[in-house]
């Protein structure tokens, strides 16, 4: 059901059910969850870019084995979907997003989860709950509203309409758009450029980014002031700073 792959610090975790868009069971659920922790947990590992096998990213819940009436849909979100969103957003590590084809339900969430996001030309994205009448989840609801702000979040919620690709970047659901053709090699490169900067500070960064998603300015500063100092103590920024002065490029991936 995933894929797992990894090439110049880059791991790649594709979701592999095409022929269901990549619709998500709980094999699959739990797989990508682990696949995260253990590229957290691997050092030769400094990217990590989620995508989907075949002409889908994600369909979301896999609705052959969904029934209102035979599951605790509070419990399925609470085993499945909710520990691998918080997975990608405690991660130590950037997750990217790499959205190759339709991303749908919680498909979406997930496309939406990741710290940045690329798609295909080709790719769309449907907060499709409203058409079997459930609440967006995994995240959606937290994630859209930050991004495209209240109200054009509840339209795209209460009307399923599909979001293009082009529409995608307008909104600002997604950093970059590649064409169809070339999206693995362009997403890879985009990624090795991230292997590339400094993992450290990348990480305080986003724990950073995500404190202050949710804090007041005061508190911010003071996360700031207290990561800062983690970052100026570590050798990345002694590396830095000499290869300012030595007028050369930094090399930050020596460990
Ligand atoms: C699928 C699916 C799918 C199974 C396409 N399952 N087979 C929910 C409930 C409980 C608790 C937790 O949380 C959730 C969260 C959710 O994610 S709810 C939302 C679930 N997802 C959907 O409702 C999306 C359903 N799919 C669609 O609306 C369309 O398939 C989209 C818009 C994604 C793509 O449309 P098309 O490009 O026209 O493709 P298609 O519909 O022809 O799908 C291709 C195949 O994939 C098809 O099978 P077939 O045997 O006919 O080739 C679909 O049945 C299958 N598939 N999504 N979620």
């Amino acid at each position: 059901v995933l894929l797992v792959e990894t090439v110049n610090g880059v791991r790649t975790l594709t979701l592999n059910r095409p022929d269901r868009l990549n619709a998500a069971n709980d094999e699959l659920l739990y797989a990508l969850t682990d696949a995260l922790k253990a590229a957290d947990a691997d050092a030769a590992v400094r990217v990590v870019v989620i995508t989907g096998a075949g002409r889908g990213f994600c369909a979301g819940q896999d609705l052959g084995g969904v029934s209102g009436r035979d599951m605790s849909f509070t419990e399925h979100l609470n085993a499945t979907y909710n520990p691998l969103i918080r997975t990608m957003r405690g991660l130590g590590k950037p997750v990217i997003t790499a959205v190759n084809g339709v991303a749908a339900g919680a498909g979406a969430s997930l496309a939406l989860a990741g710290d940045l996001r690329l798609w295909a030309q080709g790719a769309r994205l449907i907060e499709v709950f409203s058409n079997i009448a459930l609440v967006p989840d995994s995240g959606s609801t937290w994630f859209l509203p930050r991004l495209v702000g209240y109200s054009r979040a509840f339209e795209l919620m209460a009307l399923a309409d599909t979001v293009s690709a082009t529409e995608a970047l307008r909104l600002g659901l997604c950093e970059q758009v590649y064409p169809d053709e070339t999206f693995l090699a362009d997403v890879q490169a985009y990624a090795e450029r991230l292997a590339a900067r400094p993992a450290n500070a990348l990480k305080l960064t986003k724990r950073a980014l995500n404190a202050a998603m949710t804090s007041s300015l005061d508190a911010a500063l003071d996360t700031e002031a207290e990561l800062q100092q983690l970052a100026g103590d570590h050798w990345e920024h002694a590396e830095g700073v000499t290869a300012f002065k030595e007028k050369r490029a930094p090399d930050f991936r020596r460990d």
